[in-house]
């Protein structure tokens, strides 16, 4: 018996990085989980590993969650046995570039505005009203960013995408206010994913530089706080954690070791 027995959760950006960590350990600890992100194959690779080591029963969506159609559709395509969603982890989302607003490029806007914010807004808007209805104590988590507190040079676009997803937090904490569901903004710091790679579009060399001479948050570490702040007991909301390695203290202020 884990935490989470008896618990449906929907991930999103479930095949990868914070997503692939958050779902490994709520199938530790005996949820059913709801898997969501592009990339089908990894996904069902990530499926067969949790039934084998933990005996998880879980579901695959194969979803753009820039789609809003594409959403709706898979969402609303889930059997009765998984509506019943106890969880919400908005972690789908990732930056493009690393460049001065005047210079960047907009289809990288277009993709971080449409992954981070809307994707975010589709997939809450589809699963509250379902765990409302169900009248079940939810919760939804949000993988914000340090990014989102403050800007920083060459990241206005990401990190305005970032705020957005503390305003978009603090506001519908305030909608479910006189409702059993919680709302938390989790803003880690530098971490070591797939996410520099992504941001320098490939260039491994640019996106290890970034880990030089600093010891990185990892996506486990990252995971167990998400597992954290949802197994605190229902009556305890937790709004926000802010998270950094030790060498870093905001966005732009870091210590590496030369
Ligand atoms: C990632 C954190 O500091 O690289 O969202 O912007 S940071």
């Amino acid at each position: 018996m884990g935490n989470f027995t008896g618990k449906t959760i929907l991930v999103s950006g479930a095949s990868s990085g914070i997503g692939k960590a958050c779902v490994k350990n709520f199938a530790a600890q005996g949820a059913k989980l709801i898997l969501c992100a592009r990339s089908l194959e990894k996904m069902q690779e990530i499926a067969e590993k949790l039934k084998d080591e933990f005996g998880t029963e879980s579901k695959v969506l194969q979803v753009d969650v820039r789609n809003r159609t594409e959403v709706e559709a898979a969402i609303n395509s889930l059997p009765d046995e998984w509506t019943k969603i106890d969880i919400l982890v908005n972690n789908a989302g990732g930056a493009l570039g690393l460049e001065k607003l005047h210079e960047g490029d907009p289809s990288d806007w277009d993709a971080m505005i449409d992954t981070n914010i809307k994707g975010l807004l589709y997939l809450t808007r589809l699963i509250v009203p379902m765990m409302l209805k169900q009248g079940l104590k939810g919760h939804v988590v949000n993988i914000g960013s340090i990014a989102g507190i403050a800007a920083y040079p060459n990241g206005a676009v990401y990190c305005a995408t970032k705020a957005a997803v503390r305003c978009l937090s603090d506001g519908l904490r305030m909608d479910l206010v006189d409702k059993p569901i919680r709302v938390t903004n989790i803003q880690p710091g530098m971490t070591e994913t797939n996410f520099s790679k992504v941001r320098f579009h490939g260039d491994e060399q640019r996106a290890a530089a970034v880990y030089s001479g600093i010891t990185p948050l990892t996506a486990s570490d990252i995971a167990d706080i998400v597992t954290y702040v949802t197994s605190a007991p229902a009556h305890v909301q937790i709004c926000e954690v802010t998270v950094t390695p030790t060498n870093q203290a905001t966005g732009g202020v870091i210590y590496k070791k030369q």
